[in-house]
């Protein structure tokens, strides 16, 4: 009894020792907020790992951005800029990204560090409530990992102007990579034509839920909407209206670069597509000599195209050019070749799809042409699931939308796949009958519906490894603005980017759409015109 008195009297007095120590140099970690806690468990793409430590670090104008010299430490600087960028508007702190040569244990620490399993694009992100370190083999990583503390923070972090809030993120750790490499959009800038900035915006928006390309969609039946040097009408003339007669426009090359940097400084590359052999009537107008007879055929009762004028409906495959026209394939070259010179990514798109009036043998032959004219200019093609009638092999990037067969095709020709099946992520589709916008010739897509599938299992026949990811198009006939481009992508967009970089192994609606709700606040302070479904619980 004496004995264990005096053990206790023992641990009563360390304990006392050790209180007062801690009372003079401890400074006591903050719990984290119950609004930091639902943060953290609300991150979209959901990270790969993620744990929660129960303490805040609080951000502050005091907070120092230290980037780590050393591999690519200007691309590193401008990462930790971006991140500063991000944060000054809305806390109105003026921080600064800073480069060091040590660690830091202090602030936000942003370096390059070795960590192979994260591979190309994931990061680390470690949160105690004295420092945040953010480390990725790459930049991409990094950039990802700056996406993430972005949703880490209080929703208030994405307003324009300064919010009186207290900036908390919950501490704890995430590992996080993606599971694929192909996470895109493509928007569709010929049927309706959309500014620069616009198109900025998109990207913006995109990158936020870490998908990496952007396919723009520059040309179809209603208007050419990229400047060719060496053949000026194409724009002019081809450029000059849109769907429903109003004015177009079109992109000068430097509009295109302006554009593809600042992709570039996102970690999205462009994909630009010139859609061939159909869907051409913008060009056919621009350059009578582009025309061979081949009549423009239109279905009865649609809205037909009016010889040598640009298209005004919404109809398609009743274009074509002409495989034996002399002046084709330079037009086509001429194109290929200048749009390769503007665009430093791998990639052409040179459509193939809906071909309706080109006869067979000439489509595949016009495939195989443009094949080899692609490679000629250094760059690896890609087209619609069409193209798999063509001899393509494991240089070519298939593009599926809706049929199984062509898919197939592509996978057993060696062909890689993208994944944009029409009845899951056409965004142009409408939510529900009610939906003003959009078509729905495919389906009508809710928010689960995009969000209920995998690429794994949607042609069971495909090889997975030939799988590179998925992208959500926009096809614009019935967009013109902004808000009515946002009105579309949200809130299915965010899910169809889950679906791209996040395992697919436990996912379930039931758990997302819980922290799809938590990202109305969000939204609203980014000021995204969103669909307010009736499916998700918004927590406003
Ligand atoms: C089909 S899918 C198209 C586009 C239209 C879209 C409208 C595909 C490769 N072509 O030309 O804009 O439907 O949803």
């Amino acid at each position: 009894m004496i004995h264990s008195y005096s053990k206790a009297t023992l641990l009563i007095s360390a304990f006392v020792v050790a209180s007062f120590a801690c009372l003079v140099s401890c400074k006591k970690a903050k719990v984290a907020s119950p609004e930091a806690t639902l943060s953290f468990q609300s991150i979209i793409p959901k990270p790969v790992t993620d744990s929660l430590s129960g303490s805040a670090f609080e951000l502050s104008k005091s907070t120092k951005i230290h980037v780590r010299v050393g591999a690519a430490a200007q691309e590193v600087l401008a990462i930790g800029q971006y991140l500063a960028d991000r944060l000054n508007p809305a806390t109105g702190f003026n921080l600064k990204a800073e480069t060091t040569d040590k660690e830091a244990s202090t602030g936000i620490y942003i370096q390059l560090a070795s960590d192979p399993a994260l591979g190309a694009e994931g990061y680390q992100l470690t949160i105690t409530s004295e420092l945040i370190t953010l480390s990725a083999n790459q930049p991409a990583g990094l950039f990802y990992g700056v996406q993430t503390l972005r949703q880490l923070l209080p929703a208030a972090i994405e307003s324009s102007s300064v919010q009186k809030t207290s900036w908390e993120i919950a501490t704890g750790s995430i590992r996080d990579y993606p599971q694929y490499a192909w996470r895109g959009s493509m928007l569709d800038v010929a049927r309706h034509f959309f500014s620069v900035e616009d198109v900025k915006r998109y990207i913006d928006l995109i990158a936020a839920y870490k998908m990496n390309v952007l396919h723009l969609h520059l040309s179809d039946d209603q208007g050419w909407r990229i400047e060719i040097k060496s053949w000026p009408k194409l724009t002019t003339e081809g450029g000059k209206t849109q769907v429903g007669g109003e004015k177009g426009g079109f992109y000068t090359q430097e509009q295109y670069k302006d554009i593809v940097a600042y992709a570039q400084s996102r970690y999205i590359t462009i994909v630009p597509e010139i859609d061939m052999p159909g869907h051409i009537n913008s060009a056919l107008v621009s350059y009578a000599e582009l025309n061979s007879g081949i009549p423009l055929k239109m279905e009865p009762g649609k809205v037909r195209p009016t010889p040598g004028k640009v298209y005004t409906g919404i109809e398609v495959g009743f274009s074509t050019l002409h495989i034996k026209n002399e002046r084709t394939f330079q037009f086509v070259d001429d194109v290929l070749r200048e749009l390769s010179e503007i665009t430093p990514g791998p990639y052409l798109h040179i459509g193939g799809d809906e071909a309706a009036v080109t006869k067979k043998e000439d489509y595949i032959a016009f495939i195989n042409k443009f094949k080899e004219m692609v490679a000629a200019h250094g760059k690896q093609m890609i087209g619609w699931e069409e193209i798999a009638q063509g001899n393509i092999d494991s240089t070519t990037i298939a593009q599926y939308w809706h049929s199984d067969k062509y898919a197939q095709m592509a996978s057993a020709k060696g062909a890689k796949l993208i994944m944009s099946p029409s009845v899951k992520v056409y965004l142009d589709m409408k939510y529900d009958s009610l939906t003003k916008l959009g078509l729905n010739w495919a389906a009508y897509i809710e928010v689960d519906d995009s969000y209920n599938w995998t690429p794994q299992t949607l042609s069971p026949e495909l090889e997975q490894k030939n799988i590179l990811g998925i992208e959500t198009p926009l096809w614009s006939e019935t967009i013109q603005t902004m808000d009515d481009i946002e009105f579309l992508l949200f809130p299915r967009l965010p899910g169809i980017a889950e679906v791209a970089w996040s395992p697919s192994a436990g996912r379930s609606w039931d758990a997302y759409k819980v922290r799809l709700g938590n990202q109305a606040k969000r939204f609203k302070a980014m000021d995204i015109n969103y669909y307010r479904s009736t499916k998700v619980p918004w927590v406003d």
